[in-house]
C-alpha cells in the first residue's frame, strides 16, 4: 500500500485554543458564553471545509450588460454570501453594542470574531468597517444619521443588516490622506446634501450598502483639516450604483475574496456627517475600531496556522518518528505558540480598553488606549506574518501548495501590516500619542500593574525582562526627543519594544491568574519562552550607514 499523508485537521476552535477559554473565564466567567463559543468552535470547523471547497471562487465584476448598459455588478464568492448571514446571526458586529454584558460586550464580540473569522475568508474586512462606521456615527452626535443607520449596522437580522465601507485611500496615498483629491460640492439648498467627484483607489468590500469617506468641500483649504466626513449610500432604490463607477477590482496577493475596487465618483450623492471640515478627526473612531479588528484578526490568523501546524506535527512522520516528537520541531512550534499567547493578550487587552472607552473610561484608560491601540495593531500584524510563514514552513512542501489551502494563511496575513496604517505610519502615530502628556506613564503603569501581580518564582525572569525593556525604551526616547531624525529613524524599534514588553507583561499577569485559578502552567511556560525572544529592540543605526544603504 503506497503512502498517502493525512491532511491536518481542525478540532473545536474554542476548546483547542490555549488562550481564549482562560481569558473568557477571567474576564466574563459566564457559562452561556462558553457554550456559545464552543458551538462556534464546531461551526468554524464546518466552515473550514467549505472554505477549502470555495478556494478557487473569487468576486467577479461585470461592468456592462448585454445591451450596453453600465451595470458594475460584483458577484461575491459563495462562502462570502454565507458569511453575510452568519456574521449577522452570530452578532459579529452586534454583540459589541448589546447592553447585556456592559463594558465586556466588546470582549464577547471579539471572542466570537476570533473563533469564527479564520473560516470566513476575510469577511472580517467589511465587518470591521461596519463596526467602525457605527462607532463613528455614534461619536458624531448626528442624531438623524445615528437613528437611521446604526440599527442597520448593528443588526442581528441578516435580512436587515447593512455593511459599510471606509473609503480613505486615493491615488495620492493611503497613509497621507491630507492630499486627497475628491471634491465635495453642495447639492441644492440643504446644507447636509453634497455631491462627490473624484477617484477612490482602494475601497474594500465595494458590495457594502454604505460607506464613510473623506472629501474636500469646494473652497476649503489644502491639507487634512480641509477634508470633511461624508456618508454615501451606494445604491438607489432601483439597486443601481449612484453615480459611482467601478473601474476594476484589485488583483491582490491575498484577501482574494474581498472585492476591493477602484471607484470613480461622478456626482455621487453624499450626506455630510459633521462639520464641513476636520474630517480626519471625525473618522478617528473608525480607525480605532478597525485597528482593533486588525489585531484580533492577526491573532486569530496565527491561531488557525498553529492549529493546523500542531495537528500536522501529530500526523506527519519523518526519519522514523512523528514531527511532534522531534526536539527541534517541537522547539520551533513552542516558540510560535509563545508568540501567539503574547499577541493574544495584547489584542484582547485592546478590546477591553475599547469597551472601557465606550462605557465611560477613566482618564488613564483613555490615555492608555490612545497609545495601546496603534501599538497593538503594529506589533500583532508583524507577528501574524512571521507566525503564518513559520506555520506553513512547518508543513514542508504541502505548506507551499495552493490546494492544501495553507498558503492562503500567509497571503492573507500579509495585508495586516499594510492596511489600516502601515507599521511605520503607526510607529509615528505612537510617537504622536506619546506627545500627549501622561501617555508613557499610563503605559508604564499598565506594565507594572501586570508584572507586579506575578508571585510565582518561575515568572521572575520574564518580569525583569519586561521591566528592563521598558526602562531602556523610556531612556531612549528621553534622549532621542531632541533629535528629530534619530527619533523618527528609531520609531519602529521603539514602538515594537513597547509592544513586545507590553505583551510580555500582560502574558505574565495572565499566567499568574491561570496558576491561581486552576488553568494550569502552560501560560507561564509561554511567558518564559516569550521572554527569551527579542523583546528589547531599542538601538540606533548610524544615519550615515542608513544613507549609504538606502
Ligand atoms: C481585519 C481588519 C480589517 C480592516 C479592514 C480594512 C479595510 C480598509 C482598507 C483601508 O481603507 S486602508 C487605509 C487606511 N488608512 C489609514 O489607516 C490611514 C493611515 N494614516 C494615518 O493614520 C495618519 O496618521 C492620519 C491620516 C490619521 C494622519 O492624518 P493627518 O492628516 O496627518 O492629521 P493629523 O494632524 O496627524 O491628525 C489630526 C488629528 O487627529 C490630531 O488631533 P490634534 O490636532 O488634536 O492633535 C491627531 O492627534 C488625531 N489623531 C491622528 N491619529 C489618531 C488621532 N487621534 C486618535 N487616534 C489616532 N490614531
Amino acid at each position: 500500500m503506497p503512502f498517502f499523508q493525512e491532511p491536518p485537521r481542525l478540532g473545536n476552535q474554542f476548546d483547542d485554543d490555549p488562550m481564549l477559554p482562560s481569558w473568557i473565564a477571567r474576564h466574563l466567567g459566564a457559562d452561556p458564553i462558553v457554550d456559545e463559543l464552543r458551538a462556534l468552535g464546531d461551526l468554524t470547523v464546518e466552515y473550514y471545509a467549505k472554505q477549502l471547497a470555495d478556494r478557487l471562487n473569487e468576486p467577479v465584476l461585470t461592468q456592462w450588460d448585454a445591451w450596453g448598459n453600465r451595470i458594475d455588478r460584483i458577484e461575491l464568492s459563495p462562502l462570502w454570501r454565507e458569511a453575510e448571514v452568519l456574521a449577522a446571526r452570530h452578532g459579529m458586529v452586534a454583540a459589541g453594542y448589546e447592553p447585556r454584558l456592559g463594558a465586556h460586550a466588546r470582549t464577547h464580540q471579539f471572542a466570537i470574531v476570533h473563533v469564527l473569522a479564520p473560516s470566513l475568508d476575510v469577511y472580517s474586512c467589511p465587518l470591521a468597517m461596519t463596526d467602525g462606521a457605527a462607532r463613528t456615527l455614534l461619536a458624531s452626535g448626528n442624531k438623524g444619521l445615528i437613528d437611521h443607520y446604526v440599527p442597520r449596522l448593528v443588526s442581528r437580522d441578516p435580512s436587515t443588516m447593512w455593511t459599510s465601507g471606509q473609503w480613505m485611500t486615493e491615488r495620492t496615498g493611503g497613509s497621507d490622506v491630507s492630499e486627497s483629491e475628491t471634491i465635495a460640492k453642495q447639492d441644492g439648498a440643504d446644507p447636509r446634501q453634497w455631491r462627490l467627484y473624484g477617484t477612490k483607489w482602494f475601497t474594500s468590500a465595494t458590495t457594502a450598502q454604505m460607506a464613510l469617506t473623506l472629501a474636500r468641500p469646494e473652497g476649503n483649504p489644502d491639507g487634512s483639516r480641509g477634508l470633511a466626513l461624508f456618508l454615501v449610500e451606494l445604491r438607489g432604490p432601483d439597486g443601481r450604483l449612484r453615480n459611482i463607477q467601478v473601474n476594476r477590482l484589485k488583483d491582490k496577493l491575498g484577501t482574494r475574496k474581498v472585492p476591493t475596487a477602484e471607484l470613480t465618483l461622478d456626482g455621487t450623492p453624499a450626506t455630510l456627517v459633521g462639520e464641513a471640515a476636520e474630517g480626519v478627526r471625525a473618522i478617528i473612531p473608525m480607525l480605532s475600531v478597525t485597528r482593533t479588528w486588525n489585531a484580533i484578526c492577526a491573532v486569530s490568523g496565527m491561531r488557525r496556522g498553529l492549529a493546523l501546524a500542531r495537528d500536522y506535527a501529530r500526523r506527519r512522520k519523518a526519519f522514523g518518528t512523528l514531527l511532534i516528537d522531534k526536539p527541534l520541531h517541537a522547539d520551533t512550534l513552542a516558540a510560535l505558540e509563545a508568540e501567539y499567547a503574547a499577541a493574544f493578550c495584547l489584542a484582547f487587552r485592546s478590546v477591553e480598553l475599547l469597551g472601557a472607552l465606550e462605557h465611560g473610561a477613566s482618564e488613564s484608560d483613555e490615555r492608555l488606549s490612545r497609545v495601546l491601540i496603534p501599538i497593538a495593531k503594529l506589533t500583532t500584524a508583524k507577528q501574524a506574518v512571521t507566525v503564518a510563514s513559520e506555520a506553513i514552513e512547518s508543513c514542508g512542501g504541502a505548506g507551499y501548495v495552493e490546494d492544501t489551502g495553507l498558503p492562503r494563511i500567509l497571503a492573507d496575513a500579509q495585508v495586516l501590516p499594510i492596511w489600516e496604517g502601515t507599521t511605520n505610519v503607526l510607529s509615528l502615530d505612537t510617537l504622536r500619542a506619546l506627545g500627549k502628556g501622561g501617555t508613557l506613564e499610563a503605559l508604564a503603569s499598565e506594565i507594572e500593574r501586570n508584572v507586579s501581580s506575578a508571585k510565582d518564582p518561575g515568572l521572575a525572569k520574564p518580569v525583569e525582562t519586561a521591566r528592563a525593556a521598558l526602562r531602556h525604551a523610556a531612556a531612549w526616547i528621553q534622549e532621542a526627543m531632541s533629535q528629530p531624525d534619530r527619533l523618527e529613524a528609531g520609531a519602529r524599534r521603539f514602538a515594537l519594544t513597547l509592544g513586545r514588553s507590553l505583551e510580555l507583561a500582560l502574558l505574565v499577569g495572565h499566567a499568574q491568574w491561570c496558576l491561581d485559578h486552576g488553568h494550569g502552567p502552560r501560560t507561564a511556560a509561554a511567558a518564559r519562552r516569550f521572554a527569551q525572544s527579542a523583546i528589547d529592540l531599542i538601538g540606533d543605526a548610524p544615519l550615515d550607514d542608513t544613507r549609504l544603504l538606502a
